[in-house]
């Protein structure tokens, strides 16, 4: 781990280039920002790798504090265990981590003293980044920190920061701690912080590439990237597990696995009768993965997505309870790639307008048919299909009614 206690002024690029990082590294990585912000960050919108990696050296590095609350640890470990250690190195060196409990060597009063240093000497300057939900309940007496209820905590080194990050499911919005019969009364940090801006990157655990993007646009620009009503990045998280999976081809042509371990499962087809929530999750697994391996993403693996990054269905919908598809399903028939072309007369192309009028009516009136606007009619064939699951069999057995 980099020397954390240094607090310099000196940008990414002086800092890198004295602890010797590879420009190969460092590029590499910039490659991998890119992918995994593709679109909606002025950091990363760049042709090539080269030009976002001039763009983050000129950013200086950024305090962070991380705060952890209750947590599995995963979102830390997601972000330091790449498969390649350079990497993992590397990151460190981008941020100034003041402040992580479960990596820095301090201990005791020790790390006390680097909290506070660092709260005094970046006060208004620093992100804080939470990983773990806080508990709430009994006046917050299930977690205490140096004697203190993690929520007196958060509620103070939140008051100085310039904003709060809320890394994972759990800080995002309770998470796994929150499950019935949630014990703790765990909740997430907007919960608790109010009045600065708060950036939620949900996943159990999320994607680091969108932790850092969010960071490295603030180092660089100061502006935080545009929120959807989840107060996540849209550049990570505005299209769905499903529009972009590898399974989607089976998906639209119903070749499903009905069982883990059958013969479905075993060619890769889709997994949305093992309970597959990728059509109503947004987030870019499917295409970003993790920690450098190809296919390191359930999905990739034949796990089903569990919904992680959506407050309404992990840990809320039972993992393998087969989810209703909300979009209108694909054209049963497909336009010709080529088609016959001539010309027509001007009577000929009237009539033509006329009956492409009527069709476009037509296909109003159908669209109201496939809306799923409250109120209107159903979707065909959007209810959940019927569980081909027997029931009491292993893991992929369907729910006792
Ligand atoms: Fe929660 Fe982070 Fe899930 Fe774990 O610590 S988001 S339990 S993967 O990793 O907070
Ligand atoms: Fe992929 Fe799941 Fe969609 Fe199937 S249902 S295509 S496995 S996201
Ligand atoms: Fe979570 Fe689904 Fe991705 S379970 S890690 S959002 S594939």
């Amino acid at each position: 781990m980099p020397d954390v206690t240094q607090r310099d002024e000196e940008t990414i690029g002086q800092h890198i280039a004295r602890h010797g990082v590879s420009r190969r590294d460092f590029v590499l990585f910039c490659a991998k920002l890119m992918v995994a912000a593709p679109f909606g960050l002025s950091l990363t919108g760049h042709a090539r790798a080269a030009d976002v990696a001039r763009e983050v050296a000129k950013a200086r590095r950024l305090p962070v504090i991380w705060l952890h609350f209750q947590d599995c640890t995963g979102c830390t470990e997601t972000l330091l265990r790449t498969s390649e250690p350079d990497l993992g190195e590397l990151i460190l060196h981008l941020i100034s981590l003041d402040y992580h409990e479960t990596l820095m060597a301090a201990a005791g009063k020790a790390a006390e003293t680097a909290l506070r240093t660092s709260m005094k000497e970046n006060a208004g300057k620093y992100v804080l980044v939470v990983e773990g939900s806080i508990p709430r309940k009994d006046k917050g007496v299930y977690m205490k920190i140096a004697g203190k209820p993690a929520v007196s905590m958060l509620e103070e080194v939140a008051a100085q920061a310039a904003a709060v990050i809320g890394i994972g499911s759990c800080a995002a919005w309770g998470g796994i701690p929150s499950a019935d019969p949630d014990p703790t009364g765990a909740v997430g940090v907007d919960a608790i912080v109010k009045g600065k801006p708060i950036v939620n990157i949900p996943g159990c655990p999320p994607n680091p590439y969108t932790l850092l993007g969010t960071v490295l646009q603030y180092a660089r620009a100061g502006t935080l990237p545009e929120l959807d009503a989840e107060k996540r990045p849209k550049f990570a998280y505005d299209r769905t597990i499903h529009d972009h999976c590898p399974r989607r081809a089976h998906f639209d042509a119903g070749k499903f696995a009905r069982q883990f371990g059958d013969e479905g499962h075993r060619q890769g087809w889709c997994l949305y009768h093992l309970g597959c929530k990728g059509p109503d999750t947004h987030a870019g697994c499917s295409t970003r993965q993790f920690n450098e391996v190809v296919d390191a993403w359930p999905i990739g693996i034949g796990a089903p997505c569990i919904g992680c990054t959506e407050k309404k269905v992990a840990f809320r919908v039972p993992m393998f309870q087969v989810i209703p598809i909300h979009d209108a399903t694909p054209p049963a028939t497909y336009a010709p790639i080529e088609s016959p072309q001539g010309s027509l007369s001007v009577p000929a192309a009237l009539v033509v307008g006329g009956v492409a009028g009527a069709l476009l009516g037509a296909g109003y009136v159908a669209s109201r048919k496939f809306s799923t606007v409250q109120g209107d009619e159903k979707v065909p064939g959007s209810e959940a299909p019927a569980d081909p699951r027997p029931p009491d069999e292993g893991p992929g057995a369907r729910p006792k009614e």
